[in-house]
């Protein structure tokens, strides 16, 4: 202890601390975002340069790719000959279920997990483990870590509607998004403000409402061919991409490009750029106009994701049918072979239990609903809406949710255990403010971070100063992948 108390950092008040506490202060920070379940620090290194020797099986396509892109990056060739082995292993244990892995460096690297998914992880860890840039030769320490994640559902969810994002930022952002094993990209595809999804069936929607856009937003489309590539993409990454169409509120888009939607006194058809929520709302009085709509919509939007829930909104809407409304395209999306998601307004409707709701107002008052069984997706405002400021004040960010913003230390203090049936958290960038990629990047970074530790790893085991200590050495990381994160001061970065 009192070795360890002489070669710990300068400035550990060795003296008055006791052996204990001494050594693991002195112990090496293993830098993996989220905190794995376990790691097992061993003594020694494994060191190696120019070429490693590298194992998969064919059925861990997605993991594969990964690690080949992580050695070339690296500057490592695939070589059967070289002294240091990298092998990815399929294995039948149970304990890791579906997503979780092992991660084991001895004389070589093995990574095991029960699918391509959980071994995508352990290449994710590998991956934090070693430098960002090319180095003549590297050090891992030996470990053991052995991983599973404690929420299935770790998400982010993406305002493309009130001002669009391009193809190739949700292609890196769902790079950025791997690297932390966050698994759920929700794409907010309609509001009032624009809508953003080619449907075949009505061209007017992305006609009319495509080059709509929030004031100082930007208007455009995504054809089904590119989401479909999307999709794609994203899968091979081990992303689901939750679809949402908001309904029956937030519709001015679709109102203006049908009007027909809309009841016959409603006089304001043109396209919204403003800031307001709550004033538009399909024709609920029209049923044979607008659940033709609703199913037809529905249908070309299953065609193109594979997701098993798929969102129908249902957010910020005071309508005398809006529970039947809710309960309605509930029922269709389940006609479909899918589940359901609505905002947490829609607990009120009388659908099938295992239909999720998105908590987001800070509004516990839900009990009746988890009484009946339904899963939750947390996202509480004052921890998770992203839109809100880092920081108190911070320039083009809402405050309508919390005053002081919503900065790094609150995100990653969240408790998720008071929610029985929550299957996971899920963080909102909405856009009314939020206009450009950089402004994306600055908003979801790092905080993004925090939100993956929260939603992997067990409350018990976080910490938020281990949390800054292992963030602020993955900033050349960041950096690699090209975030325009935010400056953060409680990670030296400010
Ligand atoms: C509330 S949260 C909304 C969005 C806004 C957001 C702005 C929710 C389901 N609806 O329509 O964009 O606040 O912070």
């Amino acid at each position: 202890a009192l070795l360890a108390c002489l070669i710990a950092a300068a400035g550990i008040g060795c003296s008055h601390a006791p052996p204990a506490a001494v050594a693991e202060a002195a112990a090496p920070v293993v830098r993996i975002v989220p905190l794995p379940r376990s790691v097992e620090a061993h003594s020694g290194e494994l060191q190696f340069s120019g070429a490693v020797a590298l194992e998969a099986p064919v059925a861990a396509p997605n993991a594969r790719r990964a690690l080949e892109e992580l050695l070339a990056g690296l500057g490592l060739a695939a070589d059967d000959a070289a002294a240091v082995r990298i092998r990815l292993q399929l294995v039948d244990d149970a304990a890791l279920g579906p997503e979780g892995y092992r991660l084991v460096v001895g004389d070589g690297i093995a990574l095991s997990a029960q699918t391509d998914t959980g071994l995508l992880h352990a290449v994710q860890s590998l991956r934090q483990l070693l430098p960002a840039q090319a180095q003549p030769e590297y050090r891992l320490p030996r470990l053991v870590v052995a991983d599973a994640p404690a929420y299935r559902w770790r998400g982010v969810s993406l305002d493309v509607a009130r001002s669009f994002l391009p193809v190739d930022y949700l292609e890196r952002h769902i790079d950025r998004m791997v690297f932390f094993k966050l698994n759920r990209l929700h794409l907010h595809l309609t509001d009032d403000q624009g809508w953003r999804i080619e449907i075949k069936r009505y061209p007017k929607l992305v006609e009319i409402g495509g080059a709509s856009a929030v004031k100082g937003g930007r208007t455009g489309y995504y054809t089904q061919e590119e989401l479909k590539h999307l999709v794609a993409y994203a899968q091979a990454r081990g992303i689901t991409i939750v679809p949402e169409i908001d309904m029956p509120g937030h519709v001015q888009s679709a109102l203006a490009s049908y009007n027909e939607l809309a009841c016959d006194d409603v006089d304001n058809l043109s396209t919204y750029s403003g800031l307001e929520v709550g004033f538009s709302v399909l024709c609920l009085y029209k049923p044979d106009v607008v659940y033709p709509f609703v199913r037809n919509v529905l249908e070309e939007v299953v065609a193109i994701f594979p997701s098993p829930e798929i969102h129908v909104g249902g957010d910020e809407v005071k309508h005398p049918l809006y529970a039947d409304f809710v309960a309605r395209a509930a029922a269709m999306v389940e006609e479909m072979g899918r589940t359901a998601i609505v905002w947490e307004e829609g607990s009120v409707a009388d659908t099938r239990p295992d239909v999720l709701l998105q908590l987001w107002n800070d509004n516990y008052a839900i009990d009746a609903a988890v009484a009946k069984g339904h899963p939750l997706i947390l996202s509480p405002c004052t921890y998770f809406y992203l839109d809100h400021g880092n920081y108190a004040g911070q320039p083009g960010t809402y405050d309508w949710c919390r005053k002081e913003g919503v900065p790094l230390e609150r995100v990653y203090g969240f408790d998720p255990t008071a929610f029985k049936t929550a299957v996971g958290i899920e963080a909102a960038l909405w856009s009314e403010l939020v206009h450009s990629d950089a402004t994306a990047d600055n908003r979801l970074w790092p905080r993004l971070a925090a939100v993956a530790e929260v939603a992997w790893s067990p409350v018990e085991q976080r910490d938020y100063a281990g949390f800054v200590q292992r963030m602020s050495t993955l900033r050349p990381h960041l950096d690699a992948l090209g975030i325009r994160y935010h400056a953060e001061p409680d990670l030296g970065w400010g």
